[in-house]
């Protein structure tokens, strides 16, 4: 088993939803977490509860994404995980989407996980050890109406860390990815909780609890993939 204590985990869209869970729980295992998001002040909140560092960075802008990197260098010395979490989603008719809001998710859930992996490689390469986790979705491999652009999205991201897999395992470093199906969170503007909800969604601890399993393996197994769904959930 791989034990997490003191390792050093970079985590994106730590404010809310899944990432904040993941930070929390990841903390409490004895990581030190760097809490990334947008709004500092959400930010600053998670960073004071899981005693980590926050750094407020918008993923899809190629100069935040290495300031994430350079900051957690500089304030812990060293650099073990990255869970490239942070993802936007919306969905319509496909004429009805504006080419707005194409870019925008493309941009957070394919750009912004490209370019914090970009921004990690070098120091993951040197010291031949790292292990990168993807939050994918259960949409990146089948499609449904309204899911055009949010699902083109989520497939461009699970091949971009498909593929990166294949690039940097003979660097020894891990690249796993989780695919969630329904989360009980703030995605799409809901608000988690209300009737009925703890059967018909995952907690975003549930899915918390996939990314320390698939950290915590030994270092000689590579969990490459994590698929979970409410029980009540067809897909
Ligand atoms: O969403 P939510 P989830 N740069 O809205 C941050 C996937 N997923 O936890 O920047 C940096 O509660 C945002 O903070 P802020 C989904 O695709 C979900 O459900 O301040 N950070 C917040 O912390 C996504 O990849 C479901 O607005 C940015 C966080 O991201 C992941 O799970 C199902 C950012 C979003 O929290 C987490 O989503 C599934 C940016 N540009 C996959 N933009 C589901 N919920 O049902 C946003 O299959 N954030």
């Amino acid at each position: 088993m791989t034990d997490l204590t003191n390792q050093v985990a970079i985590v994106t869209g730590a404010s809310r939803g899944i990432g904040r869970a993941i930070a929390t729980l990841l903390a409490v295992q004895g990581a030190k977490v760097v809490c990334v998001a947008r709004t500092e002040d959400d930010l600053l909140e998670v960073a004071q509860k899981t005693n980590g560092l926050a750094v407020a960075a918008d993923v899809s802008d190629e100069q935040d994404a290495q300031n994430v990197v350079d900051e957690t260098l500089r304030h812990f010395g060293r650099l073990d995980m990255v869970v490239c979490n942070a993802g936007v989603g919306s969905f319509n008719l496909l004429e009805n989407f504006s080419a707005e809001e194409w870019d925008r998710m493309f941009a957070v859930n394919v750009k912004g996980t490209f370019l914090l992996c970009k921004a990690a490689l070098p120091h993951l390469k040197e010291q031949r050890r790292g292990h990168i986790v993807g939050i994918a979705s259960d949409v990146s491999r089948r499609t449904f109406v309204h899911g055009t652009a949010y699902g083109a999205s989520k497939y461009a991201q699970h091949a971009v860390l498909d593929a990166l897999r294949k690039e940097v395992r003979p660097h020894g470093i891990k690249v796993s990815v989780i695919y969630p199906g329904l989360v009980d969170t703030y995605f799409n503007e809901s608000k988690p909780g209300g009737v009925d909800k703890e059967k018909t969604h995952l907690q975003p601890l549930d899915v918390a609890q996939a990314v320390r399993y698939v950290l915590e393996a030994p270092p000689h197994v590579l969990i490459d993939e994590l698929t979970l769904h409410p029980l009540s959930q067809e897909w």
